[in-house]
């Protein structure tokens, strides 16, 4: 497999994939202005993950885990979706999918699973409203998974409501946390983000009972969303396409390896490519913001 693939070839495999799977990583959402994990202004360079990404880390600390999500989800809320995250949207474009991938065998768009719960995916599909019918758009966010979870999404530890919303902040106290500060304001737990918002009133019902919140995003240790589909769909998809992945936490980093095993094809857009991208079928190295719209030909 030569370093740098023709996009000749990979456009061809794409033209006789009867199913397609794209699995996504921090660096989709790199040229967002979202910090990746690994690299070198990556999020564990300063912050030990078992102290802020564990259930073990919330349970001890609550104010330092929830200061540490509430300015990542402040970032998220500020950034836009990139030219990639437009090009995997626009996969659920009827017509779209007639041009690139027209030996689908499903009506349905390539599942997309994305480790990042940045939720700028969903937004660029969102984005698509004017263009996907209604039911097209339905159908296109059950095809995205955020198997990490998503920074918009809570759960409530008492009464297990799961709320979705941009609203900020989710509670006064955090309303002045940054990537600076955080961790290190006292903020105690009666402050932190509550069922049923900051002014609850007292009831005890499902979704407004008063109880602690946590972010809904899968901490180390948890068992991620949506593996299930995700399993079904690796099992006989042809072309599994990886952006922006150092694939280096499992279960995600171990779908190239069962889609190979099976005899499917890997296509591997990063920034800097590790051994195991290596025995990727396709290889594109660089911004996947610029690498993907090229190569699926979407601007
Ligand atoms: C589970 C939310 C049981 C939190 C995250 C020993 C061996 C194997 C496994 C384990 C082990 N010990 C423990 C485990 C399990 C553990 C794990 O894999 N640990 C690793 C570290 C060894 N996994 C778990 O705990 C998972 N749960 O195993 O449960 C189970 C499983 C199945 C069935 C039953 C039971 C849960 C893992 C989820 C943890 N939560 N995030 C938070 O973020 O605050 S993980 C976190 O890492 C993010 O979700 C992130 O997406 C994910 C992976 O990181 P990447 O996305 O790859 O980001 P990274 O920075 O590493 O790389 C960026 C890449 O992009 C680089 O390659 C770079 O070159 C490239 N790039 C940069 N810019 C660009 C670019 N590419 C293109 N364009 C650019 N512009
Ligand atoms: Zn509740």
């Amino acid at each position: 497999m030569s370093a740098e693939s023709d996009l000749q070839s990979f456009r061809n495999a794409l033209a006789n994939a009867k199913s397609v799977v794209v699995l996504a990583g921090a660096g989709l959402s790199a040229g967002s202005g979202i910090p990746t994990y690994r690299g070198q202004n990556g999020l564990w360079k300063t912050q030990d993950e078992q102290k802020v990404a564990t259930p073990e880390g919330f349970k001890e600390n609550p104010s330092k885990v929830w200061q540490w999500y509430h300015w990542r989800r402040d970032m998220c809320l500020q950034a836009q979706p990139n030219a990639a995250h437009r090009a995997i949207a626009a996969l659920a474009v009827p017509s779209v999918r007639g041009r690139l991938l027209p030996s689908l065998k499903s009506e349905k768009p390539p599942l997309f699973v994305t480790q990042n719960f940045d939720g700028l995916s969903l937004r660029a599909l969102e984005d698509l409203s004017d263009t996907l019918s209604p039911a097209e758009m339905n159908i296109a966010r059950e095809r995205l998974i955020e198997m990490h979870g998503s920074a918009f999404k809570t759960i409530c530890l008492q009464c297990k409501h799961v709320n979705f919303t941009y609203d900020r902040p989710l509670s006064p106290a955090l309303a002045n946390v940054t990537r600076e500060n955080a961790g290190e304001l006292d903020i105690p737990v009666d402050q932190l983000p509550r069922c049923g918002g900051p002014n609850w009133k007292g009831s005890n019902r499902y979704g407004r009972c008063g109880g602690l919140l946590r972010p809904a995003v899968v901490w180390f240790g948890e068992v991620p969303d949506g593996l299930g589909e995700i399993a079904r769909e690796l099992n006989w998809t042809e072309l599994l396409i990886v952006v922006g992945t150092s694939s280096l936490v499992y279960p995600a980093a171990g779908f190239a390896k069962t889609v190979k095993d099976r005899g499917g094809k890997v296509a591997i857009f990063t920034l800097e490519p590790t051994e195991s991208d290596r025995n990727a079928d396709f290889l594109f190295v660089g911004p996947c913001e610029k690498t993907l719209p090229n190569a699926l030909g979407i601007s």
